[in-house]
């Protein structure tokens, strides 16, 4: 039976409250939504913290470590932190949480682009926070930042911390910007690659762009192991194309708050089970958390510091 690892990306730091009631803000929502995506099948839930009070994005070390030792009481999945947090978030905080938590997957992002979201602001009718607008406005002069002098700190930080790196690649260059770290000795292979579709500064998501990142990521790495995330509509044709590809599929409210055209997804697991239910139909299933350790070669949750 083939398996593959479906990762539910909860709350992310690019939609905003008045985008969708259903977007987790709360530790106690986060933590319900992960149990509800382990529930629906996910291995992994790819984790980001917001302000409790206004949903506003952060890189809180204390909201993080009360959600991973809750979600780590009720259920086995692995958990996976990201190091972009909020954007704007100082370079130094964003990896702190792999230190802290000794987590058994981190993001890993293979190089800095303009990260924009300012075009999404009119599809919203309503502002519920003072904040919202401006955040998403200013990222028509906002690049997020991963130069290779801070992916080395990061991989360092990972590799001390027992921390696997998850690499984020949203274009091909990222992919040579990794192949460079690896020919250089700072990472080491096998490596894990999440293929990012779709962001507006990244690769657009088209089947022919997956499928070029791949042949290039074949050509320039040759040993990994990827999974497939993309933007809004575009989010499951892509991920059942990588899971045609022989790749692994991240869905999830931070990538895409639709559960189909005009229906609002009112949580990840929803999309968990839509993801599911089409791989099933090609005779793949989900991963257990145990077999996604297997699969990933993580270290395991007996090691991780929450
Ligand atoms: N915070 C976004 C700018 C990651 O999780 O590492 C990028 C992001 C990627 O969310
Ligand atoms: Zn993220």
């Amino acid at each position: 039976m083939t398996k593959r690892i479906i990762t539910a990306a909860l709350t992310g730091s690019i939609h905003t409250p008045s985008m969708s009631p259903y977007l987790p803000i709360t530790p106690e929502q986060l933590i319900s939504e992960a149990v509800a995506v382990y529930k629906a099948g996910a291995a992994v839930a790819h984790v980001h913290v917001r302000d409790p009070e206004t949903g506003m994005p952060n890189a809180d070390q204390d909201i993080y470590r009360r959600i991973a030792t809750e979600i780590k009481r009720q259920c086995d999945l692995v958990l996976c932190f990201t190091t972009g947090g909020k954007l704007g978030e100082p370079v130094e905080n964003r990896v702190r949480v792999a230190s802290n938590l000794q987590p058994e997957l981190t993001t890993l992002n293979a190089g800095s682009l303009n990260f924009a979201l300012f075009h999404i602001v009119d599809g919203v009718k309503e502002w519920k926070y003072d904040w919202e607008k401006p955040y998403l406005e200013g990222t028509d002069d906002f690049i997020f930042p991963n130069t290779f002098k801070t992916m080395r700190q990061y991989v360092e930080t990972m590799y001390a911390n027992g921390a696997k790196p998850e690499f984020e690649i949203y274009d091909t260059g990222m992919v040579n910007n990794l192949a460079f770290l690896i020919n250089s000795g700072i990472v080491r292979k096998p490596v894990y690659l999440q293929f990012v579709l779709g962001i507006l500064g990244g690769i657009p998501a088209t089947l022919q762009n997956l499928v070029f990142l791949l042949d290039t990521a074949k050509k320039q790495i040759d040993d990994f192991e990827f999974s497939v995330c993309a933007a809004g509509r575009n989010q499951f044709p892509l991920c059942t194309a990588s899971l045609l590809l022989g790749g692994h599929a991240r869905v999830g409210l931070e990538d895409n708050l639709y559960l189909e055209k005009d229906v609002l997804a009112k949580s990840s697991a929803e999309q968990v089970e839509k993801i599911i239910r089409i791989a099933k139909e090609f005779g793949i299933e989900p991963a257990t958390p145990g077999e996604a350790r297997t699969i990933l070669n993580l270290k395991g949750i007996d090691k991780v510091n929450y």
